[in-house]
């Protein structure tokens, strides 16, 4: 069975493109794989946020993935902060990795404009997300578009880790689904939706109601040709419409839009699909985050798995890097 690992941040409510990117695939991959999820805490702190939001957005995170139906004896699902390896062996990333590389992240590039302070967290993120994935032994990450630079960082991390200091870790292949990779935001088509930063219409939460969903669709902008065509690069909004639209039904956009006289249509289509997928999931993430017992339990058992795979790793990796063993072990 092949291992695969993949990740969301704990940076706010999750979104239609966090479902259709990442989570129904997740979903899909406990079935046929060793399949790890891990809640990213750690990752959720580069930026600015409140204390008092950040175990709130964690728990509420895992509810929906167990919403979605993530499966506590089908898949590991953990919280990163649970796992102490994590950080531990960001360090042996961040000692493997050059400043040169890290500073080409564009995601870095374009978070860093944005403020007036840069976190150093912020900079070394992509060597704690090569961790997160290192540990594990992963052959395969399913990740969205956005997530492919950072990847690639960690597969070269692998690689040279491997060359210096004799085969320690499993590089890791990027798999990337053909629609819904890249959902936008609904007003502004060339900007991905984000949980942190999307415009609250330009984004269809897991948990908006149906009503809500159905509103920020109709307002989706689209632009003031009238003609249903797939030209992601002239006609942005219509081809995430239509994307959306076959990542939600199925189908291909470019036959998709033949369907379709005007945007009007194509709208109703596209809200009402998504409103058939998200709403028995929204029901669901209802139920569990009121369930706090369960949700805690499901975590504990993630962590505990997890560990029993994290531990041996780093102390491979430790003890590969040169570094005088404790009594016991590094673990
Ligand atoms: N718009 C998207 N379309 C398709 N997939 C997406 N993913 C994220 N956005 C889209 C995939 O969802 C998984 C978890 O993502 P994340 O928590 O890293 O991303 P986010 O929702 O974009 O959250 P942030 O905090 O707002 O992130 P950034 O910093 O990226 O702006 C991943 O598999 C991701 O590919």
């Amino acid at each position: 069975m092949a291992r695969v690992l993949s990740g969301v941040k704990s940076t706010g409510a999750v979104h239609l493109g966090n479902y259709l990117g990442a989570f129904r695939n997740w979903v899909a991959d406990q079935d046929s794989d060793d399949a790890f999820f891990l809640i990213a805490d750690l990752h959720a702190m580069t930026e600015p946020y409140e204390p008092s939001a950040l175990a709130t957005g964690t728990f509420d995170v895992a509810a929906d993935l167990l919403a979605v139906g993530l499966d506590p004896a089908r898949c590991t699902l953990f919280v990163q902060s649970h796992v102490p390896e994590h950080p531990r062996l960001a360090w042996l990333i961040e000692c493997t990795v050059s400043f040169g590389e890290l500073s080409r992240m564009t995601q870095f590039k374009d978070k860093a404009r944005q403020r007036e302070t840069v976190r150093a967290g912020l900079f070394t993120y992509p060597a704690l997300m090569a961790a997160d994935v290192l540990l594990y032994d992963a052959d395969r990450v399913p990740v969205g578009d956005d997530q492919r630079q950072h990847l690639e960082l960690t597969r070269d991390a692998a690689v040279r880790f491997n060359n210096r200091f004799g085969e320690t870790f499993v590089v890791p292949e990027a798999a990337v689904p053909a629609h819904g990779a890249r959902v936008m935001d609904l007003q502004n088509p060339t900007k991905k939706m984000s949980k942190s930063e999307s415009s609250p219409l330009g984004t269809v939460l897991l948990l908006d109601p149906p009503e809500e969903i159905d509103r920020k669709i109709r307002k989706a902008v689209t632009d003031t040709d009238t003609e249903v065509r797939y030209d992601p690069e002239k006609k942005p909004g219509v081809a995430n419409l239509l994307e959306l639209l076959a990542a939600a039904r199925g189908g291909d956009p470019a036959t998709l839009a033949g369907d379709f006289a005007g945007y009007g249509p194509l709208k109703e289509a596209v809200s009402e699909a998504v409103v058939e997928i998200l709403a028995p999931v929204r029901r669901r993430a209802q139920e569990l985050r009121a369930d706090r017992g369960y949700v805690t339990e499901a975590l504990r058992l993630g962590a505990d798995k997890a560990r029993t795979v994290a531990a041996p790793v780093l102390d491979r990796a430790m003890r590969a890097a040169g570094l005088l063993a404790p009594a016991g072990g590094f673990a």
